[in-house]
């Protein structure tokens, strides 16, 4: 017999659409009832009830999808559907996602665990699903035309493998890609050891998320789906700094972070304060004699990694992707060069004609924080987030690693920000400047010259035409 309490628990405030009678017969011979969520919030791990134990990831912003055990089979129901997703505070999307969300719903398995996943479609147009890295039958791959039917609007289709290696994987659509993908639809998948494994250690916190990307004119809520490469909102699970959630660990946990890539270019991501070894790829766990330290590790396009740290050192540690155009929202885009440029007059003149107009950038992008200039409805600031000491300039992808040594072991909860020890915290020198000495002394070079040079003159002429080139 199985209860509904076997259905679907969760340990988060997942909302279970399942009734409260126990399950028939019939209803077990139908489809498991599809389970939605609605906030944009990083959920609690779902702790396994039903099927073989392991340790739950926590998904940034995302969830894991519950299921029922179907005499032996592992079955989850995924809805494929127009949704609205908050991407930081003051911005809604209007995206394509699963269940609710984009991204769907985590899903996560067991090694050895026979899964079949319905997938039913509500989006105006077919679709279907490929399950990205994983070892299936070739008919359950995914991709439309080639190795199945597409399924059509209404229409319900049901994959069937065996989760037969365990790692780190992705799914999403296999049809109109472009539009799909584009449009927020991909999900995460991990597949737990059944034992224990030679390459995966046990951690103590278990992240993953997915770098995805949109492009949504400012006053906007749909993404372009023609964009190849010029998008404006480099998102973490489609969401936004300081939309995304911190990644709060106690100090000396064993920390795992997967992080899977289905944006159109690569991401350097970077963790301030601590070195990680990269244990995992989209072919599952790395040769331990492969694997050396880093700070930054390159997710190219349909690519993941997985990397792992001892977190040792207390603070709150800086976590974002190295190309600092993808730390910034939309607005910081398609922006002229002003460094330098003193326009005040002419901007003054201008604001004349256009009331709300502000030059950007005269004295670097810092002024955009601030962000004096009124946004249009639905935007976001290209940077913002308060910190602690002001302004953090950031948006796009970046995080926190929050490290404390009185967090509680499964406390995911936000410590707020970090107490530094006195004396710990980079200060204002009030003492005297002196002059650089090799500045006057060895006529400006780091290897100064024997003898001094004759004076040199330069001649510009100024180019009348290109006719000779
Ligand atoms: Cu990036």
């Amino acid at each position: 017999m199985v209860s509904r309490r076997d259905l679907f628990r969760s340990a988060g405030a997942i909302t279970a659409a399942a009734s409260a009678a126990a399950v028939s017969r019939v209803a077990m011979a139908a489809l498991p009832e599809p389970v939605l969520q609605t906030k944009p919030d990083t959920m609690a791990p779902l702790l396994p009830q039903t099927g073989r134990p392991y340790n739950p990831v926590v998904t940034l912003n995302g969830w894991t999808l519950p299921w029922r055990m179907n005499q032996g089979v592992k079955e989850f129901h995924l809805v494929a559907e127009p949704v609205v997703r908050e991407l930081a505070p003051g911005m809604k999307a209007h995206l394509w996602g699963y269940n609710g969300q984009s991204p769907g719903p985590t899903i996560e398995v067991v090694e050895g665990d026979r899964v079949r996943v319905f997938v039913t479609n509500k989006l105006p147009e077919h679709t279907s699903i490929h399950w990205h890295g994983q070892r299936l039958p070739n008919g359950m791959d995914g991709v439309a035309g080639l190795n199945q039917k597409s399924i059509q609007p209404g229409k319900t289709f049901v994959y069937e493998f065996v989760a037969r290696r365990p790692g780190t994987f992705m799914y999403h659509p296999h049809a109109d890609e472009m539009t799909q993908m584009a449009m927020g639809m991909m999900g995460f998948w991990v597949t737990h050891p059944k034992t224990n494994h030679p390459l995966i250690e046990a951690v103590d916190r278990d992240f993953c998320f997915l770098l995805n990307a949109f492009d949504i004119d400012p006053g906007a809520a749909t993404p372009k789906i023609m964009t190849m490469t010029n998008f404006n909102l480099w998102c973490w699970n489609s969401r936004v700094f300081p939309g995304i959630d911190t990644l709060n660990v106690r100090k000396n946990d064993k920390v795992r972070i997967r992080i899977g890539n289905l944006t159109m270019t690569n991401h350097p991501i970077h963790l301030h304060g601590h070195e990680f070894l990269v244990t995992g790829t989209d072919g599952g766990p790395t040769p331990k004699g492969t694997r050396w330290y880093e700070v930054t590790t390159d997710v190219a396009v349909g690519q993941m990694r997985q990397i792992e740290f001892l977190a040792d050192e207390e603070g709150d540690w800086a976590f974002h992707c190295h190309k600092s155009h993808h730390t910034m929202n939309a607005m910081g885009h398609d922006v002229p060069t002003m460094i330098g440029v003193d326009h005040r007059s002419v901007a003054k003149k201008i604001t004349k004609l256009v009331p709300d107009y502000m030059v950007m950038g005269e004295r670097g992008m810092a002024d955009m924080g601030e962000m004096e200039m009124p946004l249009p409805d639905n935007t976001l600031p290209m940077m913002t987030g308060q910190g602690p000491f002001g302004g953090v300039e950031m948006g796009g992808m970046f995080s926190i690693v929050k490290v404390r040594k009185n967090q509680k072991a499964g406390d995911y909860s936000d410590p707020g920000w970090y107490q530094h020890p006195k004396g710990e915290v980079a200060f204002e020198w009030s003492g005297a400047l002196p002059e650089p000495a090799r500045f006057a002394a060895e006529g400006g070079q780091s290897m100064p010259r024997k003898t001094p040079a004759p004076p040199s003159e330069v001649n510009v002429r100024k180019p009348t035409g290109h006719s000779g080139h």
